[in-house]
């Protein structure tokens, strides 16, 4: 044990080693041709030729930046609360955030992945996973909002997900740290051959794309770290990167650092399909959240399930094989035609490129090597089809071009790889600047790649910004791949740490982008579609105010007969149908964030007051040349007072 440790802290020193003097080097060769800069200059009033949806990492959220330019356009709100749009802070959102463990305003979202339709990416919705307590989210792409959150049970750091297979029919969620199914109190030394690892198969109803746990696969306890589905010849399939194998569960730096090979899962989920719609699988007690945003009563709802179904995979034979991997593969990608699927490991020289054919071939043959709890574990030869010998150091993730190219990042040397798929060359690298994870091509995760640009997503920034403090930020870099050669067009900060990215052309999704809510389609119970129906009403020590929002005015904008201690909801309605006029209202001493709400649409938030007065709220959002007029006053009473409840507009409350 000792020796391993020595040779393990002496292979680390090697690394930043390497990482920091290769940083050094590096550093201020940031002169570019003035060509690059005409490539990202998206000139004004003209719009971006792709959309980018990069994840947050531990800001839990998902933003959306316009590429070539860089250029950020919005914070989608998924996993975190967010008081620029109250999300989680308004009474229609808080369900959103709701999970078995309550109320859970934050998560690590990694990896967006867009919407299929035969193949290619339709632009309809985009899905993200939270890692911490596990959760797949939907964001409906019409309205860049998040409508639909699913709890994965029996799941723990939901890390291999949140990626569709090539028909949307599946988004699939794996875990990386295997557990107890069920969870039990039992000694953490007991894991190996105890703790299982669930993967989860997720179905996506084709037309409003609600979300539905259809199986679990219950696996043995390894680390499921990545995944991708097979499209093309092996659609059908899905592909899973694990990584301590050695099922260790402590100091596992070292202790998954052992065997020479760990595995790609592949799962032939068409099979398990039609086992389970024959009625196979077992239902097994689990308490989960799924909550659902409904656009019509623009408000969401929590269910608690209180059951999944589980399979055992030997119980259908045929429909998972281990592809052994070297040292602890991290991405698990499949290139566009489906045939090739690239294991990045971690600490391995080369990368492995593994053929579908070819496992095909050897499970036709029954070519087996030997199993893993009852699991077929084919020859490594067999299913390889070609290794990239020495690209760089730790390689992580592997993106393709549609042109019979493939890019994979580096993290310890900090470059981009371009290779050859086939032949397995090296045909160019170009340094990051620092620390690459993911990257990002528009489509790289489909039949149908946009080969233009590739975003890769790093680490560390160091000299590269203005600094901010001993936490800088964090950056993305945008390589024309064009041509033969790679070439550095841009950096851009982001927001949190960028893992994964998804993008599509901006024309896929621009058509649809909702521009207002239609007031007649308002579903909200409290909603208010006109200005005479507007009020106040009184139930107990709870007050309900009725308000609508039109430039200029709040209605009504003159209020008494609140009381100390009262709960008091203010549901406002926006009225207004035009482009791009939200409202915002805010109230002094308001705890729950304001509102900004958008045209057609219906918020709420609750406000407690605590001290008598004539305190005011106003309108948040500049929204006219009167916007500063846009205010009004709560009278607030003594507890016991017999000030009587009265609300105005354009008169004086008597
Ligand atoms: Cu490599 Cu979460 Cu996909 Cu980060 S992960 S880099
Ligand atoms: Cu309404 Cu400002």
């Amino acid at each position: 044990m000792r020796n391993i440790l020595k040779s393990t802290v002496a292979l680390l020193s090697v690394l930043v080693a390497f990482t920091s003097c290769d940083t050094a080097s590096k550093s201020n060769s940031g002169a570019l041709s003035s060509s690059a800069a005409e490539k990202v200059y998206v000139a004004p009033g003209e719009h971006d030729e792709f959309y980018a949806f990069i994840s947050g990492g531990f800001s839990g959220q998902l933003s959306v930046y316009g590429l070539p330019s860089g250029r950020l356009f919005k914070v989608i709100p998924v996993f975190s609360l967010d008081a620029e749009k109250a999300y989680g802070y308004n009474e229609e959102t808080k369900p959103m955030l709701n999970t078995s463990h309550g109320f859970v305003p934050w998560d690590d979202s990694h990896h967006p992945d867009i919407s299929q339709t035969n193949g290619e990416i339709d632009g309809r919705w985009v899905f993200i996973n939270g890692n911490n307590t596990p959760r797949i989210a939907k964001i409906d792409l019409s309205t860049f909002e998040t409508t639909e959150i699913i709890e994965v049970p029996n799941s723990a750091g939901n890390h291999s997900s949140s990626f569709v297979t090539e028909n949307s029919e599946y988004v699939v969620a794996g875990t990386r740290f295997s557990i107890p199914i069920p969870q039990k109190d039992m000694p953490i030394k007991d894991y190996k051959s105890n703790f299982k690892g669930a993967l989860s198969f997720i179905s996506i109803d084709p037309k409003h794309g609600h979300m539905d746990i259809k199986f679990q696969l219950i696996m043995p306890g390894f680390d499921y770290d990545l995944s991708h589905p097979g499209r093309g010849k092996s659609h059908g399939w899905f592909f899973f990167t694990t990584y301590n194998t050695e099922e260790a569960s402590t100091l596992l730096e070292v202790n998954a650092s052992q065997n020479d090979k760990d595995f790609i899962a592949a799962v032939n989920w068409k099979k398990i399909e039609d086992y389970v719609n024959n009625g196979g699988g077992t239902m097994m007690p689990a308490n989960y959240a799924h909550n659902v945003y409904d656009e019509a009563t623009h408000s969401a709802t929590s269910t608690m399930k209180k059951e999944v179904r589980v399979v055992n995979p030997l119980d259908v034979p045929g429909a998972v094989y281990f592809l052994p991997t070297p040292k602890s593969p991290h991405g698990c990608d499949v290139d566009p035609s489906g045939e090739y699927i690239v294991g990045n490991g971690k600490l391995s020289a080369n990368l492995t490129v593994h053929s579908f054919t070819k496992m095909l071939a050897a499970i036709e043959n029954n070519k087996v090597a030997g199993d893993a709890y009852g699991i077929p574990i084919l020859n490594f030869e067999d299913v390889l089809a070609g290794v990239v010998e020495q690209p760089g150091l730790g390689p992580l993730h592997t993106e393709f071009d549609g042109k019979g190219n493939a890019y994979t990042t580096f993290f310890i040397s900090s470059e981009v790889v371009k290779w050859k798929l086939g032949t397995w060359e090296v045909v160019d690298r170009q340094p990051c600047f620092y620390s690459v994870g993911h990257l990002m091509i528009p489509g790289g995760n489909s039949q149908k790649p946009f080969g233009k640009y590739v975003l890769a997503m790093n680490k560390i920034t160091k000299d590269r910004y203005l600094p901010t403090g001993p936490e800088v930020t964090q950056s993305a870099q945008l390589y024309d791949i064009s041509g033969e050669k790679m070439e550095l067009l841009l950096d851009f900060p982001t927001v949190g740490e960028p893992h994964y990215a998804a993008g599509c052309p901006a024309d896929l999704i621009k058509p649809r982008s909702k521009k207002l809510f239609k007031l007649e389609d308002n579903k909200h119970p409290y909603a208010t579609l006109n200005e005479a129906d507007t009020k106040v009403v009184r139930d107990g020590k709870t007050v309900h105010i009725y308000m609508t929002t039109i430039r200029s005015h709040f209605a009504p904008d003159n209020i008494e007969g609140v009381k100390v201690g009262d709960k008091v909801y203010f549901h406002i309605t926006n009225l207004e149908q035009d482009y791009d006029v939200p409202h915002g209202v805010s109230i002094i001493g308001a705890n729950t964030s304001e509102l900004l709400i958008m045209p057609g649409q219906t918020e709420t938030f609750l406000w407690e007051p605590k001290q008598i007065g004539v305190w005011p709220f106003y309108c948040t959002d500049f929204c006219s040349a009167l916007h500063q007029e846009m205010q009004g006053y709560v009278r607030v009473s003594p507890a016991n007072s017999n000030t009587p409840l009265k609300w105005s507009l354009g008169e004086d409350i008597e």
